[in-house]
């Protein structure tokens, strides 16, 4: 059976060999790797527990909105992709579900990546391939997934890979095809396997190695984009005491030709970067420290801005909340996604503190998901007199001359002009 695969991913990519792959997790890591797959002639079967995100496929509703995506779909459509509910018999399956961590202990939740891996050892033939995509900490695979397949009494049937993605929300498309990839594998030529499919789609280098390299390589290029990060942060921190422009001194330290710092900004969200370090936090306690330290600077992030809208609102003059505004609730510009987005950490440090009133806007949201949020960006701006920039959307660039009669905080340094203060 192995060899019949590897036959056929070869077959494949001299023609028309059939390969049968089910993706499992139809969300934005799962949905566009299974299109990619469908466009390149594979086999695909999409499978998300969720059945209004499967009828929304087969309805024509992509879901999310991304560049190219449309059109992945409709390609993978003509190319007959399969979305349904149920798991589906297939040489290879591909997990890509969430993996929260478990606040209190700061450790990988790896309980949909097991259900998911359950629900496949339940249909597979033996031989098959179950690729892990979804971050995951060092050591899962063996801690948690291995006694699962062992459980199930079929930890000499199948092969098990990680293949974690690297694809950054508002360039999936782009990157699923260009980035360099990182496969992990037991056994050398079952990650060469792998490897075969994912180059039907993706032009990068795939470096194939093993589980355990393959699941710190992922956690680790996170964590060094968080703590940079926090380093930006810190120094806007520091300059602020002492009254100086942090984005300057960032712009000459950065013409060094080994420095490279990156932007400050009003904290870290997404589902990755601000996660993901936790995982080392939690297994290498004691260890884990600059990682630990970065983790705390990035999300004191929201505090420290609403101690700057305090000090703004006093030198101006103000003393109402609700007739401030915050300006976008995705956790960066130009998507909708607002998993942990700084402003839901800030909205959330108001409510600790009993304070609220403070009005809300994102032209990439059209469901109002916190109070006082509003879908009318001229009816916002009437509502208030200070506006913070909490995420650059193209859309307040192209809209700037609204706010010439406000007091602006541009936290995300998009602005200009003698009403803006800065982080
Ligand atoms: N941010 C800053 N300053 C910066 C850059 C980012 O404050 O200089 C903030 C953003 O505003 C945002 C957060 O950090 O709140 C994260 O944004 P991001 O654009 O840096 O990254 P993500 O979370 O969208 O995607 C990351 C990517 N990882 C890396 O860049 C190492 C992507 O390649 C991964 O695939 C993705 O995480 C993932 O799934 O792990």
């Amino acid at each position: 059976m192995v060899g019949e695969i590897w036959l056929s991913v070869n077959e494949y990519s001299g023609g028309d060999i059939e390969m049968k792959v089910n993706v499992i997790g139809l969300g934005y890591i799962g949905l566009p790797t299974a299109l990619m797959l469908a466009s390149e002639g594979i086999k695909v079967v999409g499978t998300d527990i969720d059945q209004s995100i499967v009828n929304g496929l087969n309805g024509g509703s992509v879901g999310f909105e991304e560049d190219g995506l449309q059109e992945l779909f409709e390609k993978a459509k003509r190319n007959n992709i399969v979305f349904t509910t149920q798991y589906e018999k297939s040489e290879v399956y591909i997990v890509a579900v969430p993996t929260p961590y478990v606040k209190s202990s700061k450790k990988v939740d790896a309980t949909y990546v097991k259900n998911a891996v359950r629900s496949v050892l339940d249909v597979c033939d033996s031989g098959s391939i179950v690729v892990i995509e979804s971050t995951i900490s060092p050591g899962t695979i063996d801690k948690q997934i291995r006694p699962v397949v062992k459980k199930h009494g079929k930890e000499k049937d199948i092969h098990l890979v990680h293949a974690p993605e690297r694809i950054i929300p508002g360039r999936m498309v782009y990157e699923l095809e260009n980035n360099n990839r990182t496969i992990g594998a037991d056994e050398e030529n079952v990650g060469q396997r792998i490897k075969k499919l994912y180059q039907t789609f993706c032009k990068g280098e795939i470096t194939v190695t093993n589980i355990k390299t393959a699941e710190m390589t992922k956690v680790v290029e996170n964590t060094y984009r968080d703590i940079n990060i926090a380093f930006a942060n810190e120094l806007t921190k520091i300059c602020r005491t002492d009254n100086l422009d942090v984005y300057e001194i960032i712009r000459i330290a950065n013409m060094h030709p080994r420095v490279n710092i990156l932007s400050p900004g009003p904290g870290v969200g997404g589902h990755c970067i601000s996660v993901d370090p936790w995982f080392l936090v939690g297994d290498y306690p004691g260890l884990a420290n600059i990682i630990l330290a970065a983790r705390k600077i990035n999300d004191s992030m929201p505090e420290f801005v609403l101690e700057r809208i305090s000090e703004i609102m006093e030198d101006n003059g103000l003393s109402d909340v609700s007739r401030v505004g915050l300006y976008g609730l995705t956790y960066k510009e130009n998507v909708d996604d607002v998993r942990e987005s700084p402003t839901l950490q800030l909205l959330e440090c108001m409510k600790r503190h009993l304070a609220g009133g403070i009005k809300v806007y994102d032209p990439f949201i059209h469901k109002n998901m916190v109070k006082n949020q509003y879908q009318d960006y001229t009816e916002f701006l009437n509502n208030i007199d200070m506006i913070v920039v909490m995420v650059g959307h193209r859309h307040l660039n192209q809209n700037l001359s609204l706010l010439k009669n406000k007091v602006i905080l541009d936290t995300k340094n998009v602005c200009n002009g003698e009403n803006v203060y800065k982080l």
